[in-house]
């Protein structure tokens, strides 16, 4: 379902003009109440008024996260703190997190964003959605619920964590919706089936699933395991939060982004050229109609390619193919590159594997190792170590054949390895310890 015609279906000259036109104006902005874009500007000799037309896009310089992190907490915002009425923040790995801002229509726009994915998500106000997105400074949890009452449905602010409340809520409350990472509804799954909860008979419909990387296999086996349909909702919170590309159920493939609000760029990371449709490369955002915190050209380091081909719903936002990691995630064995997306893949090939996996990063002298954990389902464990031998030694060969890398291999007993509430962190890396 369309929940903004107005917008959705646009002709692509029609949008295309609107967004030059929101374009035009949030550089006018920026130039003239953000000081880093001022200065940015000048160094590029470059002034609003020398964009004319969406190819002139390219010659504005990027934004990264390291900009992000040099005037922090508040020197990127567009408006007076009396202007703001909501900060969240992103965790990071290390050090600051990052700090972004809302004023009241952005939250208003936010909502609308997030409606329009439930909507595309095909639920109504009829539906019920348990939200297990945290609430706090992560983005997900307050943006899912603002979009779930926008649309008018009932939301049950649950949050992340107390997993067998979870599974409780969930039978008791019937929800037909529910937003939450892949891993932690593959971990929910787990839980309620050893509470014995046929969890394929809830009245639970639709998952909107997304803030990490997860494969075609990953989906297969959470639609499977609840039998309801699983879509990918894409976001950042620089950009906005959760909601600024949505899959939609009619086509399921592929993330409309919702161009009406950002316009969105493929480019090479190494050389920062912009890449055609289909190439993959690195996402760039630039934010058409945020007030407190617009982005120019925004790195986002995530991997991806888009997708020209019309989807038969009927909106005309591009699609983005689903997000297969981010060029920070990628380690470097030996000299390969490696995305833990491949390693994901090759596993899900596999039978008699669960969907849970750890990769551990070393070095012994001054040579990088790749030890590869991953779950064994039940009735494998307890089988004959042969069997065993061979699910390793398969390991080994496919993953060498296919990303080229020589990896160790620890099958270890089911439901041993960490478990996750929110983002799931696969890798360890002892190399920078
Ligand atoms: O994860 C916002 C969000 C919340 C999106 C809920 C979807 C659902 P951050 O914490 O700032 O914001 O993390 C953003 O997470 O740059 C991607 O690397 C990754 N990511 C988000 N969604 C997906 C997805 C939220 N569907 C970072 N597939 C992004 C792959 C994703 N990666």
């Amino acid at each position: 379902m369309i929940y903004n015609e107005d917008f959705e279906t646009l002709p692509r000259e029609v949008l295309e003009a609107l967004q030059l036109k929101r374009l035009k104006q949030v550089l006018d902005r920026v130039y003239h109440t953000v000081g880093f874009y001022h200065k940015k500007f000048e160094e590029a000799h470059v002034t609003p008024d020398d964009i004319q037309s969406l190819a002139d896009l390219g010659r504005l310089p990027f934004t990264v996260k390291q900009d992000l992190r040099d005037n922090y907490p508040f020197g990127l915002f567009s408006v007076p703190m009396s202007n703001i009425v909501r900060l969240h923040a992103s965790s990071g790995t290390t050090g600051k997190p990052t700090v972004v801002a809302y004023t009241k229509r952005d939250i208003e726009t936010w909502a609308e964003l997030m409606a329009r994915s439930f909507a595309a998500a095909g639920l109504t106000k009829n539906d019920i959605i348990h939200n297990a997105y945290g609430y706090g400074l992560f983005t997900g949890g307050l943006g899912a619920h603002y979009g779930a009452e926008k649309l008018g449905a009932s939301v049950i602010p649950m949050s992340g964590g107390s997993t067998k409340k979870q599974i409780m809520l969930l039978q008791d409350f019937g929800p037909t919706a529910i937003c939450c990472t892949p891993s932690y509804l593959l971990f929910l799954s787990e839980v309620g089936e050893e509470m014995g909860v046929d969890m394929r008979s809830l009245r639970l419909r639709v998952g909107i699933l997304g803030a990490e990387p997860w494969s075609e296999r990953i989906r297969q086996e959470i639609e499977k395991r609840l039998d309801i349909t699983a879509l990918d909702i894409y976001g950042l919170s620089e950009i906005m939060g959760p909601g600024v590309a949505m899959e939609c159920i009619e086509g399921r493939h592929g993330l409309h982004v919702f161009e009406d609000n950002f316009i969105v760029e493929v480019i090479d990371p190494a050389t920062g050229e912009v890449l055609p449709y289909g190439e993959k490369g690195e996402i760039v955002f630039t934010t058409l109609t945020k007030e407190a915190f617009p982005l120019i050209r925004y790195r986002t380091r995530d991997i991806s390619r888009l997708m020209p081909e019309v989807c038969k719903c009927g909106r005309t936002f591009v699609r983005m193919e689903r997000v297969s990691g981010r060029s920070d995630d990628m380690l470097i064995i030996r000299g390969v590159n490696v995305f833990p997306s491949q390693i994901e893949s090759v596993l899900m090939e596999i039978e008699g594997l669960e969907p849970h996996y750890q990769l551990i990063v070393d070095r012994e002298g001054s040579l990088d190792t790749l030890e590869v954990r991953v779950e064994v389902s039940e009735n494998i464990f307890s089988d004959e170590v042969r069997k065993l031998q061979n699910i390793e030694k398969r390991i080994v060969k496919d993953v060498k054949d296919i990303i080229g890398v020589s990896v160790k291999v620890k099958l270890v007993e089911p439901k041993s390895l960490q478990r996750f509430e929110g983002k799931a962190q696969r890798v360890i890396d002892k190399r920078n310890i």
